[in-house]
């Protein structure tokens, strides 16, 4: 083995409880422990030569230490000292950094991180989390149900505010934006959302519920911030980021102006299957669930197991475990379940993950037989049936909306 490796294999090392621990599965080019020793040198102190600057006992002393190799796991503790407290980008620039290149390993997947205190009370965490956005809406127990308007994007704002006002009006509770929507030509940001929350006021006053709409404020960071004060001008109670294309750095910098501005925060993950679908290869998507909790989104999606997406039902149960798990004093980020979903899914969803989701469907609301608001309908009828334990084959007997969307996409 190299020896500039073998200076960080410690396998009777005990982590200290203040020391970040990154458990990794890795399939070796050659040695386990020469691609072990390579994982912890090049995410801490180490490179591939000695060097001249410094001994290497000593940059072994203060780097990482490989104290748990089995198989394919290894198990990294690195001393907190390596981090600089509150700033996220620089976590991943070690933990999830250059490493995934190395010639050194054939594939390498970050499962999973424990974060010690020190270092979460260093982040925010949700300001309103789950029990403060069910505060906010004034729903308990019931799973909450949104949509996303649909088309993704095409739809001037007039169009758009009327698709989420009749998505309102028909029981929804939430209407989000798609996550590439921001302020194209055809349906500009500030306009888009005067005209929407215009609309979503006028529901509340129609039916007597509050209403919410995640508004997509996702752009460079300085634009994000403009953005989301927009909203809160109007009124607004949330706003929406796509947290991966947004950054690590451009999310910490929205949930500290959403401190001021007392708003909540819908997290969309679009583009992590790029990195959290191979399970030999990248970063485990409980493991950016942990991460964005700890910035703090309120919301965010964790799929679904039944619905388009490629999850399983072990997955999404890993990414809502990551949401809802005891972290030192850090609110619970409420779970998301949105991806190809239709009235018929509601029964398995609630069985497999609780009362304490967000079920969101865009197709499955706007591709209604009858139309939006009708789609709206048989998506709250299903809410209702599970939560008054009745079957959807029973319930469709007084609920046309319900019945027209099983004869449509059938039962689930
Ligand atoms: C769902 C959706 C969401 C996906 C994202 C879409 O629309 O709006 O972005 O749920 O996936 O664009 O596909 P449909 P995930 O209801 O029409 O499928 O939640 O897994 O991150
Ligand atoms: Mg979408």
């Amino acid at each position: 083995m190299k020896n500039v490796y073998k200076q960080y294999i410690k396998k009777r090392y005990k982590p200290k409880r203040n020391e970040i621990v990154c458990e990794f599965y890795f399939e070796p080019r050659k040695k386990a422990r020469e691609a072990a020793g390579a994982i912890a040198a090049e995410s801490s102190t180490g490179t591939w030569t000695t060097l001249s600057t410094m001994q290497l006992k000593r940059m072994a002393k203060f780097g990482a230490k490989v104290f748990e190799l089995k198989k394919n796991k290894v198990k990294i503790a690195y001393p907190l000292d390596l981090f600089e407290l509150g700033n996220m980008p620089q976590i991943y620039s070690s933990i999830a950094g250059n490493i995934f290149g190395m010639k050194e390993i054939k594939n390498l997947r970050l499962v999973d991180v424990y974060f010690p205190a020190k270092l979460t009370k260093s982040f925010k965490g949700p300001q309103f989390g789950l029990q403060g956005v069910r505060k906010i809406l004034g729903v308990k127990k019931r799973p909450l149900c949104g949509t996303i308007v649909k088309p993704k994007l095409g739809l001037t704002s007039k169009e758009h505010a009327k698709v989420a006002y009749e998505s309102w009006i028909g029981g929804l509770d939430i209407v989000k934006d798609d996550e590439n929507l921001t302020s194209q030509p055809f349906n500009k940001f500030k306009q888009r959302a005067r005209q929407t929350i215009k609309l979503k006021k006028k529901a509340e006053k129609e039916t007597g519920e509050k209403k919410i709409y995640m508004c997509n404020v996702t752009a460079e960071t300085n634009e994000m911030l403009k953005r989301a004060k927009f909203l809160k001008s109007l009124g607004n109670e949330y706003a929406m980021v796509d947290i991966l294309t947004a950054g690590w750095s451009g999310l910490q910098s929205l949930r500290n102006e959403l401190q001021k501005l007392k708003l909540v925060i819908h997290g969309h993950r679009a583009m992590h299957a790029a990195f959290t679908r191979n399970p030999k290869h990248g970063i485990k998507m409980s493991v950016i669930a942990k991460t964005a909790r700890l910035i703090g989104v309120d919301q965010l999606h964790i799929g679904t197991a039944v619905g388009k997406m490629a999850e399983d039902k072990k997955a999404v149960l890993e990414n809502i475990a990551a949401l809802k798990n005891k972290m030192s004093g850090i609110k619970r980020t409420f779970p998301v379940c949105s991806g190809g979903l239709q009235p018929a899914h509601v029964p398995k969803l609630v069985k497999y993950f609780g009362h304490d989701i967000i079920i969101q469907a865009g197709g499955g609301v706007h591709g209604h037989p009858k139309g939006t608001k009708a789609g709206a309908r048989a998506m709250r009828q299903a809410i209702d049936a599970v939560m008054k334990k009745i079957s959807l084959k029973k319930y469709i007997k007084k609920h046309n909306e319900l019945r027209l969307a099983i004869k449509k996409w059938g039962y689930k």
